[in-house]
């Protein structure tokens, strides 16, 4: 997969991409990043990227030109541009699924001012990471960079993407590791007990009372995934 992230503040993606399941990731091959200063497409000799809005108002507002053209440079019939933006649509597991699917995502991010509106006319996605405002989508660009790579063939092992969190509308169950007892806390009986049956049965119960306890909206959204 291919994935450009067009940003002002290219330097927050420093260490993020550089760690871990991305980094890994990034050198098998399995998936492609690139971070794009739209400003470099400028063509203001002062290689302004906002303007005043028109109407008045507080701010800046991002125009037009150098996201047009950067967008213009990479796109190519198998690309997905999604502009990432509080009004967007709240992201989750299900999306995850469905955009680890396409060939080429395009993320832009806006920051701190809103965006020129007819820059939506050239964006097929608005995503939204929450209902709470940051300063600008870089972050929730990363969210999305990380929950779509870890889901790529070959990034992580298929049986850890089977039972975890949000997998069937449920939360994943209990792990423990040695020793059997730590501070007076005892390892659950059944996970000693070397039959598998049992222990399948058991994790699957704790999916759903955990799910039932702290989440039961998820068993009521069929379509949360
Ligand atoms: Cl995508 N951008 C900004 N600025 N704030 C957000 C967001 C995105 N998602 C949640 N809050």
């Amino acid at each position: 997969m291919k994935i450009d992230i067009l940003s002002l503040f290219p330097n927050m993606f420093d260490g993020v991409f550089t760690e871990s399941i991305i980094k890994r990731a990034i050198e098998k091959g399995i998936v492609d990043i690139k971070i794009h200063n739209f400003r470099d497409y400028s063509k203001d000799i002062h290689s302004s990227v906002d303007d005043t809005p028109f109407g008045g108002g507080a701010g800046m507002v991002l125009m037009c030109q150098p996201i047009f053209d950067c967008i213009k440079s990479l796109k190519t019939d198998d690309s997905i541009v999604i502009m990432l933006t509080p009004d967007g649509e709240i992201y989750n597991q299900k999306k995850a699924i469905e955009l680890s699917k396409k060939k080429h995502l395009i993320f832009l991010c806006g920051h701190y001012e809103g965006f020129d509106e007819r820059i939506r006319s050239i964006c097929d996605m608005f995503i939204s990471i929450g209902d709470y405002v940051l300063t600008g989508g870089e972050l929730a660009s990363m969210v999305l960079v990380d929950s779509i790579t870890r889901l790529l063939e070959g990034a992580i092992t298929k049986e850890s993407l089977d039972s975890e969190s949000f997998s069937n509308n449920l939360l994943d169950y209990p792990t423990y590791t040695k020793p059997r007892e730590y501070a007076g806390m005892e390892v659950p009986e059944v996970l000693l007990s070397g039959d598998h049956k049992k222990i399948d049965e058991w994790r699957k119960l704790q999916q759903i009372e955990k799910t039932r306890k702290l989440r039961p909206d998820l068993l009521e959204d069929k379509d949360a995934k």
